[in-house]
């Protein structure tokens, strides 16, 4: 089919290796786009037969199993990225983890550059955080968890998950773009024998997501993910540092948690096509990228309480400190779902009120 500049393709299941997708991206989104024929080419989605889906695994844990190993019922997941990205070593690093578990955060993320440099070595670092957050666990009485960056080359960050699981670890985090499709495929993989859920960080994305006139639309991406099976997927914030529209969040969110995706391809709600789901498990929408709690409201609003949120500057830039950072991106969160204002509960939350004394309710331009 061809309306205007788009068109339909339908190929048939036998073109392709069922349960594989860098032989997917191989056939749809491959030297097509090098054509000399062609300035533009976006791929916008793809419909995945039953057959195909069925073919792949999903998520182990997806949102209902993550929230109940986190034992948190209905209210949105928190995490926080110590910042600055890298040059922490293991030591600092830990520190600013007890502080953030403190804090009321529930979970720390690794950045996606942090992997195993030579003043944070994965094995030590993941080693003394998990001890670190057993003492929190036990201190607050709350469930706290870890996401260890275990991008590496594939038998690296094989062994890397290993040791995560050995070490009490429930996450492990990978790069999905960087590492590539086969590679995450292989770790999902070893991560149902390991029972350890998935983490998917997606930097490198806008590399071909960004041009609205050529690439591949990070809907594909996201589908492909959860059919893979992440338990969680970076999805925008629509305010943050980051460029993303609302239009391509809200489709995100609906996509990656959805069980029947209604089709809205030439509306302008956005390119979607249908899609089935099936038993594949819905997995986790991540909202970060220069967050504060000032926007906390906003997005929660917007995407509502199954999310994960996640600030890193907008905790750890807090005036009172880290500590004080964690607890006032909680503040913003419990206010939000109160439906109280930020204004009327920072005023007797002192947490809350330095970081609206500092970042307001600005959304980074
Ligand atoms: C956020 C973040 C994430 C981005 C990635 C960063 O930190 O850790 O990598 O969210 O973008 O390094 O920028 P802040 P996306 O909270 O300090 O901004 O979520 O859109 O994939
Ligand atoms: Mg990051």
């Amino acid at each position: 089919m061809i309306k205007g500049n788009f068109c339909k393709i339908a190929y048939p299941i036998d073109l392709f290796e069922t349960g594989s997708m860098p032989q997917l991206y191989s056939s749809v989104a491959g030297n097509i786009f090098g054509m000399k024929a062609i300035n533009n080419l976006r791929l916008e989605d793809i419909d995945f037969s039953e057959k195909y889906v069925k073919s792949f695994k999903g998520p182990q844990f997806g949102v209902n199993g993550v929230r109940n190993f986190m034992n948190i019922k209905k209210r949105p997941l928190t995490a926080t990225v110590p910042k600055p990205k890298v040059g922490m070593n293991t030591n600092e690093y830990c520190k600013a983890a007890y502080e953030i578990w403190k804090g009321g955060i529930d979970i720390v993320k690794t950045d996606e550059n942090m992997t195993s440099q030579k003043f944070v070595n994965f094995y030590k670092t993941t080693e003394k955080i998990l001890n670190v957050r057993d003492r929190v666990e036990k201190e607050t009485g709350e469930r706290k968890t870890f996401l260890a960056n275990v991008t590496a080359e594939t038998n690296e960050m094989i062994k890397r998950a290993k040791f995560v699981k050995k070490c009490g670890g429930e996450f492990v985090m990978i790069d999905i773009l960087t590492a590539g499709w086969a590679a995450l495929q292989t770790l999902r993989n070893e991560c149902q024998d390991l029972k350890l859920a998935i983490h998917a960080h997606r930097a490198m994305h806008a590399a071909f997501t960004r041009n609205p006139r050529h690439g591949i639309s990070m809907l594909t991406v996201a589908k492909c993910a959860r059919l893979t099976g992440v338990d969680n997927l970076h999805i925008g914030t629509a305010v943050g540092k980051l460029v993303s529209p609302i239009k391509e969040v809200l489709g995100l969110e609906k996509e990656i948690t959805g069980e029947e995706i209604e089709e809205t391809f030439l509306t302008d709600k956005g390119h979607i096509l249908q899609q089935e789901w099936y038993k594949i498990k819905p997995t986790f929408p991540v909202s970060s990228g220069g967050l504060h709690p000032g926007l906390v409201p906003y997005i929660i609003n917007k995407l509502g309480n199954n999310i994960i949120l996640q600030a890193g500057g907008g905790v750890i830039g807090n005036p009172l400190g880290v500590q004080a950072g964690a607890t006032g991106f909680r503040q913003a969160i419990d206010a939000t779902i109160k439906n109280i204002s930020l204004k009327e509960y920072a005023n007797t939350h002192k947490e809350l009120k330095a970081a609206l004394d500092k970042w307001g309710y600005i959304k980074p331009v």
